[in-house]
Protein backbone atom coordinates (compact mmCIF):
# COMPACT_ATOMS: atom_id res chain seq x y z
CA UNK A 1 0.00 0.00 0.00
CA UNK A 2 2.59 2.43 0.85
CA UNK A 3 5.15 1.90 -1.95
CA UNK A 4 2.18 2.30 -4.31
CA UNK A 5 1.23 5.57 -2.45
CA UNK A 6 4.65 6.57 -3.00
CA UNK A 7 4.76 5.93 -6.82
CA UNK A 8 1.92 7.96 -7.40
CA UNK A 9 3.25 10.27 -5.62
CA UNK A 10 6.43 10.03 -7.48
CA UNK A 11 4.31 9.77 -10.98
CA UNK A 12 2.67 13.25 -9.59
CA UNK A 13 6.21 14.91 -9.14
CA UNK A 14 7.57 14.05 -12.32
CA UNK A 15 4.80 14.99 -14.40
CA UNK A 16 3.69 18.37 -12.85
CA UNK A 17 7.97 18.62 -12.94
CA UNK A 18 8.55 19.54 -9.33
CA UNK A 19 11.51 17.74 -9.12
CA UNK A 20 12.85 19.34 -12.01
CA UNK A 21 12.44 22.53 -10.29
CA UNK A 22 13.97 21.26 -7.10
CA UNK A 23 16.89 20.50 -9.13
CA UNK A 24 17.74 23.95 -10.32
CA UNK A 25 18.89 25.81 -7.57
CA UNK A 26 20.10 29.50 -8.70
CA UNK A 27 23.29 30.71 -7.47
CA UNK A 28 23.57 33.45 -4.98
CA UNK A 29 25.60 34.75 -8.14
CA UNK A 30 22.60 34.28 -10.26
CA UNK A 31 19.92 35.77 -7.47
CA UNK A 32 22.15 38.79 -7.33
CA UNK A 33 22.12 39.40 -10.92
CA UNK A 34 18.20 38.52 -11.12
CA UNK A 35 17.31 41.76 -8.50
CA UNK A 36 20.08 43.98 -10.77
CA UNK A 37 17.71 42.85 -13.41
CA UNK A 38 14.86 43.98 -12.38
CA UNK A 39 16.26 47.65 -11.02
CA UNK A 40 17.25 48.00 -14.40
CA UNK A 41 14.01 48.46 -15.93
CA UNK A 42 14.41 49.46 -19.38
CA UNK A 43 16.53 47.53 -22.09
CA UNK A 44 16.83 48.14 -25.97
CA UNK A 45 16.18 45.15 -28.39
CA UNK A 46 17.95 45.01 -31.63
CA UNK A 47 17.21 42.79 -34.63
CA UNK A 48 19.86 42.63 -36.94
CA UNK A 49 20.69 40.25 -39.39
CA UNK A 50 20.81 39.50 -43.43
CA UNK A 51 17.19 40.40 -43.48
CA UNK A 52 18.11 43.77 -42.98
CA UNK A 53 18.80 44.30 -46.45
CA UNK A 54 15.37 43.06 -47.30
CA UNK A 55 14.04 45.62 -45.47
CA UNK A 56 10.85 43.59 -45.36
CA UNK A 57 11.33 42.45 -41.64
CA UNK A 58 13.49 39.39 -40.19
CA UNK A 59 10.53 36.82 -41.18
CA UNK A 60 10.99 37.54 -45.08
CA UNK A 61 12.84 34.10 -45.74
CA UNK A 62 9.62 31.99 -44.58
CA UNK A 63 6.90 34.02 -45.29
CA UNK A 64 8.34 34.40 -48.75
CA UNK A 65 9.15 30.65 -49.09
CA UNK A 66 12.95 32.07 -49.84
CA UNK A 67 15.52 29.19 -50.67
CA UNK A 68 18.08 29.03 -48.58
CA UNK A 69 20.79 28.49 -50.57
CA UNK A 70 19.57 31.58 -52.47
CA UNK A 71 19.41 33.09 -49.35
CA UNK A 72 22.57 32.27 -48.55
CA UNK A 73 23.80 34.49 -51.61
CA UNK A 74 22.48 37.66 -49.35
CA UNK A 75 26.02 37.22 -47.21
CA UNK A 76 28.35 38.25 -49.94
CA UNK A 77 26.45 41.34 -50.54
CA UNK A 78 26.40 42.01 -46.53
CA UNK A 79 28.74 45.62 -45.93
CA UNK A 80 27.28 47.90 -43.34
CA UNK A 81 29.47 50.77 -44.15
CA UNK A 82 28.24 52.80 -41.34
CA UNK A 83 28.23 50.38 -38.59
CA UNK A 84 29.83 51.92 -35.68
CA UNK A 85 29.51 50.20 -32.09
CA UNK A 86 30.17 52.68 -30.05
CA UNK A 87 27.99 55.05 -31.78
CA UNK A 88 25.25 52.77 -31.29
CA UNK A 89 25.76 51.84 -27.58
CA UNK A 90 26.18 55.89 -27.46
CA UNK A 91 23.06 56.80 -29.02
CA UNK A 92 21.18 53.60 -26.96
CA UNK A 93 23.03 54.59 -23.50
CA UNK A 94 20.98 58.32 -24.43
CA UNK A 95 17.42 56.48 -23.65
CA UNK A 96 18.30 55.51 -20.22
CA UNK A 97 18.43 52.19 -21.09
CA UNK A 98 20.56 49.71 -18.98
CA UNK A 99 20.99 46.97 -21.47
CA UNK A 100 20.83 46.05 -24.65
CA UNK A 101 19.58 42.35 -26.55
CA UNK A 102 21.22 41.41 -29.47
CA UNK A 103 20.12 38.95 -32.23
CA UNK A 104 23.01 36.76 -31.64
CA UNK A 105 21.83 34.38 -34.66
CA UNK A 106 17.70 34.61 -35.49
CA UNK A 107 15.38 32.23 -37.05
CA UNK A 108 17.35 32.66 -40.71
CA UNK A 109 20.01 30.52 -39.35
CA UNK A 110 23.25 33.34 -39.66
CA UNK A 111 25.25 34.10 -37.51
CA UNK A 112 26.09 37.23 -36.25
CA UNK A 113 30.04 36.75 -34.85
CA UNK A 114 32.95 34.90 -35.61
CA UNK A 115 31.67 31.36 -34.90
CA UNK A 116 33.95 28.13 -35.63
CA UNK A 117 30.67 25.59 -35.85
CA UNK A 118 28.81 27.35 -38.88
CA UNK A 119 30.52 28.86 -42.07
CA UNK A 120 27.40 31.48 -42.77
CA UNK A 121 28.48 33.68 -40.41
CA UNK A 122 29.70 37.60 -40.30
CA UNK A 123 33.46 37.26 -40.68
CA UNK A 124 33.74 34.18 -42.94
CA UNK A 125 30.59 34.69 -44.96
CA UNK A 126 30.51 38.33 -45.91
CA UNK A 127 33.09 41.25 -47.25
CA UNK A 128 32.33 42.92 -43.88
CA UNK A 129 34.22 40.76 -42.28
CA UNK A 130 33.80 42.00 -38.68
CA UNK A 131 32.40 40.40 -35.43
CA UNK A 132 29.79 42.45 -34.86
CA UNK A 133 28.78 40.47 -31.62
CA UNK A 134 32.36 41.13 -30.48
CA UNK A 135 32.83 45.08 -31.37
CA UNK A 136 29.38 45.64 -29.97
CA UNK A 137 30.72 43.39 -26.48
CA UNK A 138 34.01 45.91 -26.68
CA UNK A 139 31.80 48.95 -26.95
CA UNK A 140 28.92 48.06 -24.35
CA UNK A 141 32.26 47.39 -22.03
CA UNK A 142 33.58 50.66 -22.63
CA UNK A 143 30.38 52.11 -21.88
CA UNK A 144 29.26 50.62 -19.00
CA UNK A 145 26.28 48.88 -19.85
CA UNK A 146 24.94 45.45 -20.01
CA UNK A 147 25.08 42.93 -23.30
CA UNK A 148 22.11 40.09 -23.28
CA UNK A 149 22.01 38.41 -26.62
CA UNK A 150 19.15 36.64 -28.26
CA UNK A 151 20.04 33.10 -29.74
CA UNK A 152 17.16 31.62 -32.01
CA UNK A 153 16.17 27.52 -31.11
CA UNK A 154 14.47 27.51 -34.07
CA UNK A 155 16.41 27.46 -37.38
CA UNK A 156 15.19 27.89 -41.38
CA UNK A 157 18.36 27.42 -42.97
CA UNK A 158 20.35 24.30 -41.54
CA UNK A 159 19.95 20.86 -42.62
CA UNK A 160 20.31 19.30 -39.39
CA UNK A 161 17.36 21.14 -37.71
CA UNK A 162 14.18 19.05 -37.69
CA UNK A 163 11.50 20.96 -39.87
CA UNK A 164 8.90 22.56 -37.72
CA UNK A 165 6.16 24.57 -37.84
CA UNK A 166 7.79 27.34 -39.63
CA UNK A 167 10.26 27.70 -42.37
CA UNK A 168 8.65 24.75 -44.08
CA UNK A 169 9.64 26.48 -47.68
CA UNK A 170 13.05 27.24 -47.91
CA UNK A 171 13.95 23.94 -49.48
CA UNK A 172 16.00 22.28 -47.42
CA UNK A 173 15.86 18.10 -47.92
CA UNK A 174 14.98 15.83 -44.67
CA UNK A 175 12.72 17.25 -42.93
CA UNK A 176 13.68 14.87 -39.32
CA UNK A 177 16.97 16.86 -39.70
CA UNK A 178 19.81 15.44 -37.13
CA UNK A 179 18.56 16.56 -33.84
CA UNK A 180 21.88 15.33 -31.91
CA UNK A 181 23.92 17.28 -34.63
CA UNK A 182 21.87 20.58 -34.03
CA UNK A 183 21.70 20.19 -30.70
CA UNK A 184 25.60 19.73 -30.03
CA UNK A 185 25.34 23.11 -33.02
CA UNK A 186 23.73 25.49 -30.45
CA UNK A 187 25.58 24.33 -27.42
CA UNK A 188 29.09 24.62 -28.72
CA UNK A 189 27.58 28.06 -30.33
CA UNK A 190 26.36 29.16 -26.84
CA UNK A 191 29.69 27.89 -25.62
CA UNK A 192 32.03 30.40 -27.69
CA UNK A 193 29.33 33.42 -27.12
CA UNK A 194 29.97 32.75 -23.30
CA UNK A 195 33.23 32.16 -23.29
CA UNK A 196 34.87 34.84 -25.83
CA UNK A 197 32.97 38.25 -25.39
CA UNK A 198 32.60 38.90 -21.24
CA UNK A 199 30.12 39.05 -19.35
CA UNK A 200 26.64 37.94 -21.09
CA UNK A 201 23.35 39.40 -18.92
CA UNK A 202 21.28 36.97 -20.54
CA UNK A 203 20.38 35.08 -23.27
CA UNK A 204 17.21 35.47 -24.55
CA UNK A 205 15.88 31.64 -26.80
CA UNK A 206 13.32 31.91 -28.86
CA UNK A 207 11.57 29.51 -31.49
CA UNK A 208 10.99 26.88 -29.35
CA UNK A 209 7.06 27.28 -30.21
CA UNK A 210 8.55 25.79 -33.60
CA UNK A 211 7.50 22.18 -32.43
CA UNK A 212 4.70 22.87 -31.22
CA UNK A 213 2.90 20.50 -33.70
CA UNK A 214 5.63 17.88 -33.08
CA UNK A 215 4.45 15.93 -30.03
CA UNK A 216 6.63 14.64 -27.46
CA UNK A 217 9.87 16.52 -29.11
CA UNK A 218 12.30 17.30 -26.70
CA UNK A 219 14.58 20.61 -26.90
CA UNK A 220 16.66 18.68 -23.92
CA UNK A 221 16.61 22.64 -22.55
CA UNK A 222 17.27 21.72 -18.84
CA UNK A 223 20.75 20.49 -19.47
CA UNK A 224 21.28 23.70 -22.18
CA UNK A 225 20.27 26.16 -19.49
CA UNK A 226 22.65 23.89 -17.16
CA UNK A 227 25.42 24.72 -19.70
CA UNK A 228 24.85 28.55 -19.70
CA UNK A 229 24.44 28.50 -15.71
CA UNK A 230 28.16 26.99 -15.75
CA UNK A 231 29.97 28.97 -17.70
CA UNK A 232 28.47 31.92 -16.07
CA UNK A 233 27.11 31.75 -13.45
CA UNK A 234 25.01 35.03 -13.37
CA UNK A 235 23.67 34.94 -16.46
CA UNK A 236 20.21 35.02 -17.20
CA UNK A 237 18.15 31.95 -19.23
CA UNK A 238 14.99 33.52 -20.68
CA UNK A 239 12.46 31.67 -23.10
CA UNK A 240 10.17 33.47 -25.45
CA UNK A 241 7.90 30.65 -25.34
CA UNK A 242 4.88 31.80 -24.67
CA UNK A 243 4.35 29.53 -21.57
CA UNK A 244 4.26 29.71 -17.81
CA UNK A 245 8.43 29.33 -16.66
CA UNK A 246 9.95 25.94 -17.04
CA UNK A 247 12.92 24.87 -14.88
CA UNK A 248 16.32 26.37 -15.25
CA UNK A 249 14.65 30.17 -16.25
CA UNK A 250 15.88 33.07 -14.67
CA UNK A 251 13.25 35.68 -16.02
CA UNK A 252 9.87 35.42 -17.92
CA UNK A 253 9.66 36.79 -21.19
CA UNK A 254 5.95 38.26 -22.34
CA UNK A 255 5.92 39.55 -26.33
CA UNK A 256 3.76 42.62 -26.86
CA UNK A 257 2.09 42.57 -24.01
CA UNK A 258 2.14 43.94 -20.54
CA UNK A 259 2.23 40.73 -17.76
CA UNK A 260 -1.35 39.70 -17.55
CA UNK A 261 -2.76 41.48 -20.59
CA UNK A 262 -3.20 39.47 -23.39
CA UNK A 263 -4.18 41.79 -26.66
CA UNK A 264 -1.65 40.21 -29.14
CA UNK A 265 -2.52 37.01 -28.60
CA UNK A 266 1.37 35.47 -27.22
CA UNK A 267 0.35 35.74 -23.75
CA UNK A 268 -2.38 34.31 -21.28
CA UNK A 269 0.33 32.30 -19.31
CA UNK A 270 0.42 32.60 -15.46
CA UNK A 271 2.67 35.92 -13.78
CA UNK A 272 5.21 34.03 -12.06
CA UNK A 273 7.60 35.19 -9.49
CA UNK A 274 10.92 35.55 -11.25
CA UNK A 275 12.06 38.83 -12.67
CA UNK A 276 9.74 40.34 -15.76
CA UNK A 277 9.89 41.41 -19.27
CA UNK A 278 7.60 42.37 -21.76
CA UNK A 279 9.65 43.30 -25.43
CA UNK A 280 7.58 45.26 -27.36
CA UNK A 281 8.65 47.25 -31.26
CA UNK A 282 8.83 50.87 -31.67
CA UNK A 283 7.26 50.56 -34.87
CA UNK A 284 5.43 47.40 -35.81
CA UNK A 285 8.28 45.16 -36.75
CA UNK A 286 11.41 43.55 -35.26
CA UNK A 287 13.29 43.65 -38.16
CA UNK A 288 14.40 46.73 -40.37
CA UNK A 289 10.77 47.15 -42.42
CA UNK A 290 11.53 50.21 -45.13
CA UNK A 291 8.07 51.04 -45.59
CA UNK A 292 7.00 51.07 -41.53
CA UNK A 293 7.23 54.38 -40.40
CA UNK A 294 4.86 53.93 -37.94
CA UNK A 295 6.56 54.74 -34.91
CA UNK A 296 5.25 55.07 -31.71
CA UNK A 297 5.16 58.65 -30.03
CA UNK A 298 7.74 59.17 -27.04
CA UNK A 299 4.72 59.69 -24.81
CA UNK A 300 3.23 55.98 -25.77
CA UNK A 301 6.51 54.86 -25.15
CA UNK A 302 7.21 56.11 -21.71
CA UNK A 303 3.59 54.94 -21.00
CA UNK A 304 4.75 51.55 -21.94
CA UNK A 305 7.86 52.06 -19.89
CA UNK A 306 5.73 53.74 -16.79
CA UNK A 307 3.28 50.92 -17.21
CA UNK A 308 5.54 48.11 -17.16
CA UNK A 309 7.34 49.33 -14.32
CA UNK A 310 4.02 49.37 -12.23
CA UNK A 311 2.97 45.78 -13.26
CA UNK A 312 7.27 45.33 -11.91
CA UNK A 313 8.28 43.91 -15.25
CA UNK A 314 11.15 45.78 -17.27
CA UNK A 315 10.44 46.91 -20.77
CA UNK A 316 12.62 45.68 -23.99
CA UNK A 317 11.99 48.20 -26.23
CA UNK A 318 13.13 47.02 -29.92
CA UNK A 319 14.52 49.10 -32.90
CA UNK A 320 15.44 47.44 -36.27
CA UNK A 321 19.19 48.71 -37.45
CA UNK A 322 19.34 49.82 -41.29
CA UNK A 323 21.51 47.62 -43.68
CA UNK A 324 23.86 50.51 -43.85
CA UNK A 325 24.39 49.63 -40.09
CA UNK A 326 23.13 52.70 -38.83
CA UNK A 327 19.88 52.76 -36.27
CA UNK A 328 16.80 54.44 -38.08
CA UNK A 329 16.90 58.34 -37.22
CA UNK A 330 13.19 58.22 -35.83
CA UNK A 331 14.35 55.76 -33.50
CA UNK A 332 17.14 57.70 -32.19
CA UNK A 333 15.41 60.39 -31.71
CA UNK A 334 13.04 58.71 -29.65
CA UNK A 335 15.31 57.16 -27.56
CA UNK A 336 17.06 60.82 -27.02
CA UNK A 337 13.54 61.72 -26.40
CA UNK A 338 13.17 59.15 -23.99
CA UNK A 339 16.48 59.67 -22.21
CA UNK A 340 15.43 63.10 -21.16
CA UNK A 341 12.05 62.16 -19.66
CA UNK A 342 14.52 59.32 -17.61
CA UNK A 343 17.01 61.92 -16.81
CA UNK A 344 14.45 63.64 -14.76
CA UNK A 345 12.46 60.90 -14.07
CA UNK A 346 14.38 58.14 -13.14
CA UNK A 347 14.27 58.10 -9.76
CA UNK A 348 10.92 56.95 -10.02
CA UNK A 349 11.83 54.33 -12.33
CA UNK A 350 14.85 52.26 -11.59
CA UNK A 351 15.59 50.03 -8.63
CA UNK A 352 11.56 50.61 -8.19
CA UNK A 353 9.10 47.51 -7.55
CA UNK A 354 5.61 47.11 -8.66
CA UNK A 355 3.30 49.80 -6.20
CA UNK A 356 0.99 48.91 -3.05
CA UNK A 357 -1.95 50.04 -5.89
CA UNK A 358 -3.19 47.47 -8.63
CA UNK A 359 -2.55 49.07 -12.27
CA UNK A 360 -5.59 50.88 -13.32
CA UNK A 361 -6.15 53.27 -16.39
CA UNK A 362 -5.05 55.87 -15.03
CA UNK A 363 -1.74 55.21 -13.79
CA UNK A 364 -0.05 53.17 -11.86
CA UNK A 365 2.63 52.86 -8.91
CA UNK A 366 6.12 52.27 -8.08
CA UNK A 367 8.09 52.58 -4.82
CA UNK A 368 11.23 52.16 -3.61
CA UNK A 369 12.42 52.25 0.48
CA UNK A 370 9.78 54.77 1.85
CA UNK A 371 8.45 56.19 -1.20
CA UNK A 372 5.45 55.33 -2.86
CA UNK A 373 5.49 56.97 -6.53
CA UNK A 374 1.97 57.58 -8.15
CA UNK A 375 2.27 58.04 -12.12
CA UNK A 376 -1.19 59.18 -13.42
CA UNK A 377 -1.35 58.83 -17.26
CA UNK A 378 -4.66 59.63 -18.03
CA UNK A 379 -7.24 60.92 -15.55
CA UNK A 380 -9.89 63.26 -16.22
CA UNK A 381 -10.32 64.68 -12.73
CA UNK A 382 -8.90 67.07 -10.58
CA UNK A 383 -8.70 64.40 -7.63
CA UNK A 384 -7.59 60.89 -7.39
CA UNK A 385 -8.44 58.44 -4.68
CA UNK A 386 -6.24 55.22 -3.85
CA UNK A 387 -7.27 52.40 -1.84
CA UNK A 388 -4.48 52.54 0.18
CA UNK A 389 -4.37 51.75 3.70
CA UNK A 390 -0.88 51.87 4.63
CA UNK A 391 0.11 55.55 6.46
CA UNK A 392 1.24 58.46 4.36
CA UNK A 393 3.37 60.93 5.90
CA UNK A 394 3.65 63.64 3.12
CA UNK A 395 2.53 63.73 -0.70
CA UNK A 396 4.44 66.14 -3.20
CA UNK A 397 4.69 66.30 -6.62
CA UNK A 398 7.91 64.31 -7.34
CA UNK A 399 8.91 67.33 -10.23
CA UNK A 400 8.95 70.50 -7.42
CA UNK A 401 8.79 68.94 -4.50
CA UNK A 402 5.50 71.16 -3.81
CA UNK A 403 2.99 69.54 -1.73
CA UNK A 404 -0.30 67.83 -3.68
CA UNK A 405 -3.42 68.13 -1.09
CA UNK A 406 -4.52 64.96 0.63
CA UNK A 407 -7.40 63.76 2.49
CA UNK A 408 -7.62 60.72 4.41
CA UNK A 409 -10.63 58.82 4.36
CA UNK A 410 -11.83 55.56 5.48
CA UNK A 411 -10.56 53.16 2.70
CA UNK A 412 -7.79 55.11 1.49
CA UNK A 413 -6.60 58.31 0.50
CA UNK A 414 -7.86 61.19 -1.80
CA UNK A 415 -5.28 63.62 -3.71
CA UNK A 416 -6.12 66.78 -4.95
CA UNK A 417 -4.51 68.40 -7.89
CA UNK A 418 -4.35 72.61 -8.67
CA UNK A 419 -5.63 70.97 -12.41
CA UNK A 420 -6.48 68.30 -14.06
CA UNK A 421 -2.88 66.49 -14.69
CA UNK A 422 -1.82 66.96 -18.28
CA UNK A 423 1.72 66.14 -18.45
CA UNK A 424 2.86 62.92 -20.13
CA UNK A 425 3.29 61.68 -16.46
CA UNK A 426 2.10 63.76 -13.44
CA UNK A 427 4.53 61.48 -10.74
CA UNK A 428 3.16 62.44 -6.87
CA UNK A 429 5.80 61.58 -4.14
CA UNK A 430 3.94 59.44 -1.54
CA UNK A 431 6.41 59.54 1.73
CA UNK A 432 5.34 56.11 3.52
CA UNK A 433 5.57 56.05 7.12
C1 LIG B 1 9.42 36.04 -31.94
C2 LIG B 1 10.19 36.02 -33.25
O1 LIG B 1 9.65 35.08 -34.13
C3 LIG B 1 10.21 37.39 -33.84
O2 LIG B 1 10.91 37.41 -35.06
C4 LIG B 1 10.87 38.33 -32.86
O3 LIG B 1 12.23 37.94 -32.67
C5 LIG B 1 10.13 38.30 -31.55
C6 LIG B 1 10.80 39.09 -30.47
O4 LIG B 1 9.99 36.97 -31.07
O5 LIG B 1 8.06 36.34 -32.15
C7 LIG B 1 7.18 35.36 -32.38
C8 LIG B 1 7.18 34.22 -31.66
C9 LIG B 1 6.25 33.24 -31.94
C10 LIG B 1 5.34 33.42 -32.94
C11 LIG B 1 5.33 34.59 -33.66
C12 LIG B 1 6.25 35.57 -33.36
N1 LIG B 1 4.42 32.42 -33.25
O6 LIG B 1 4.24 31.49 -32.44
O7 LIG B 1 3.79 32.46 -34.30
Amino acid sequence: MRTRYFSILLLLCLSTGLFAQSAYQPTEANLKAREEFRDNKFGIFLHWGLYAMLATGEWTMTNNNLNYKEYAKLAGGFYPSKFDADKWVAQIKASGAKYICFTSRHHEGFSMWDTKFSDFNVVKDTPFARDIVGELAAACARQGIKLHLYYSHADWSREDYPRGRTGRGTGRPNPKGDWASYYRFMNNQLTELLTNYGPIGAIWFDGVWDQDQNPGFDWQLPEQYALIHRLQPSCLVGNNHHHAPNPGEDIQIFERDLPGENKAGYSGQEVSQLPLETCETMNGMWGYKITDQNYKSTKTLIHYLVRAAGKNANLLMNIGPQPDGNLPETAVRRMKEMGEWMAVYGETIYGTRGGLVAPHDWGVTTRKGDKLYVHILNLEDRSLFLPLTQKVKRASLFKDKSPVKMTKTKTGLLLDFPEVPKEIDYVVELTLE
